[in-house]
């Protein structure tokens, strides 16, 4: 559609220029065609006819998949693809997902950060009972919100998503977006732990308690299923990247050499004023929307890089960069306008009457001598509910107990971040996943709507969830 447009935009250009010589203008510049094509996203069919509605059959199977070159790796996939396919519909909209589950072991979808009524978290026990092998579970809601969301197994799901099970939602804004924040690529990352001599994926318990502690990183880092893909970009013409990380336990901190990135957006929405940085930190789990503005002599290639991000011992003792894509630079170097006003930005919320919650992440022993994780000393087989009303606001403070940082995430429900003063971060925004840092304190906002249930909240360092570091809130009409 985009590409037709502004095919449909240049021949009017052309024309005019050829009738009135004066006026003559240059075409608008492009990106280079199929600029994106190595980072191309699996989609698929919609079954239904109204437009408002996007409705698809979801098959969850082992599919064998060269991930690494000369190599066949039995990847567990949504639909067949690593990553499973890009959901792309308009807020307001619809999804019907009509899920099959065609692998070995019971799972559930879990639509992360999707304000969505909670028989449909996807969250086992308490959502819905497991899907087990040759079930189906039929999926159903409207997405309220803008933004870059993702699917992802709620049962095992550290190892689970180790297979290669997740995949990006992508919502559109019901008003349309301002022109000119550039060509758009969604940039799926994860990881994967492969066996280089046979394809295998290695054991999901590796390391044991030690693994578990810090949190199992794959080998092979990936974006969009791919090792080290090129994106070809035009010389000074600004892209759009949104990018999810869907890795089990990884940080990723990026940076682009002789580039800076532009936050114009987090998890939900745009900002307000964009936010220049030279390095950004995408948190297991988070998503982030940056426009960025590729230059260099044509042929040039610069490459977005991971960096050791300091998340405890072991994060970047001995670890070097590690190449994600090449960004290969081509033509002339393009004029473009400034960016266009963004228009974003949300009001902080009102705390007056806010009840408090505290939320200690500990580590512990269990009865057998091995590493087991918690909320307040409890791990998640034996927690019980914290307790919220509709309507109620929520300031909760986690202190982190560990030697680790912990990536937050609450299901169901956008926070905003406050600081150790109980100022709003700025810029204020909604987010569903924070970090903790290591002996560190983060403070959030919450205020729950009518969307009564019980909703998960847990580290999603997925080792450090499934070793007991979860709970939930029992969320009650008043
Ligand atoms: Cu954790």
């Amino acid at each position: 559609m985009r590409a037709a447009s502004r095919g449909l935009a240049l021949a009017a250009l052309l024309l005019a220029s050829a009738s009135c010589e004066e006026e003559a203008q240059a075409p608008s510049p492009r990106q280079p065609d199929g600029f994106a094509d190595a980072l191309a996203l699996a989609t698929l069919p919609d079954e239904s006819p109204d437009e408002a509605v996007l409705e698809v059959t979801l098959e969850a199977k082992v599919i064998e998949i060269e991930v690494l070159p000369g190599r066949k790796t039995p990847v567990w996939t949504y639909g067949g693809s690593l990553p499973g396919p890009l959901l792309r519909l308009k807020a307001g909209d619809r999804l019907v997902v009509h899920f099959v589950n065609s692998l070995p072991e019971p799972t559930s979808v879990h639509w992360h950060g999707v304000r969505l009524p909670n028989a449909m978290d996807g969250s086992p026990p308490h959502t819905q009972d497991p899907v087990e092998p040759g079930g189906r579970f039929d999926y159903e809601f409207v997405v309220p919100d803008p933004g870059l969301f993702w699917y992802h197994p709620h049962e095992n799901s550290a190892a689970q998503l180790g297979y290669g099970l997740y995949g990006a939602l992508l919502v559109d804004p019901a008003t349309p977006e301002p022109e000119g924040l550039g060509d758009e690529v969604v940039m799926v990352l994860s990881d994967m732990a492969i066996d280089e001599a046979t394809g295998a994926i290695l054991p999901q318990d590796q390391g044991g308690d030690l693994g578990t502690l810090f949190g199992r990183e794959g080998g092979a880092m990936l974006v969009n299923g791919k090792v080290r893909p090129t994106l070809r970009a035009r010389n000074g013409l600004r892209q759009r990247w949104r990018i999810v990380n869907a890795a089990r336990s990884r940080y990723f901190l990026l940076t682009l050499p002789g580039h800076s990135f532009e936050r114009i957006g987090g998890e939900t929405g745009l900002y307000a004023e964009p936010v220049a940085t030279d390095q950004l930190l995408v948190l297991p789990g988070s998503r982030t929307d940056v426009v960025v503005t590729p230059n260099g002599a044509p042929g040039e290639v610069t490459t977005l890089t991971w960096v050791p991000y300091d998340r405890g011992y072991g994060s970047i003792e001995f670890r070097d960069p590690a190449s994600l894509v090449d960004v290969a630079i081509e033509g002339d170097r393009a004029e473009v306008d400034a960016l266009p006003v963004l228009g974003g930005g949300v009001e902080p919320l009102d705390l007056t009457g806010a009840t408090t919650v505290d939320v200690r992440l500990t580590q512990g022993e269990a009865p057998d001598g091995t590493l087991e994780l918690g909320i307040n000393d409890v791990p998640f087989a034996q927690a019980e509910p914290f307790v919220a009303e509709v309507g109620e606001t929520q300031v909760w403070t986690v202190h982190n107990e560990m030697d680790w940082a912990h990536p937050f995430h609450l299901h169901g429900f956008f926070f905003q971040p406050l600081d150790e003063s109980g100022a709003f971060v700025q810029p204020v925004e909604w987010r569903d996943t924070a970090d903790v840092p290591e002996r560190g304190t983060l403070r959030f906002a919450v205020r729950y709507d009518a969307r009564p249930g019980m909703w998960m909240f847990h580290c999603h360092i997925l080792d450090h969830a499934d070793a007991g570091m979860m709970g939930m809130v029992d969320l009650t009409m008043p």
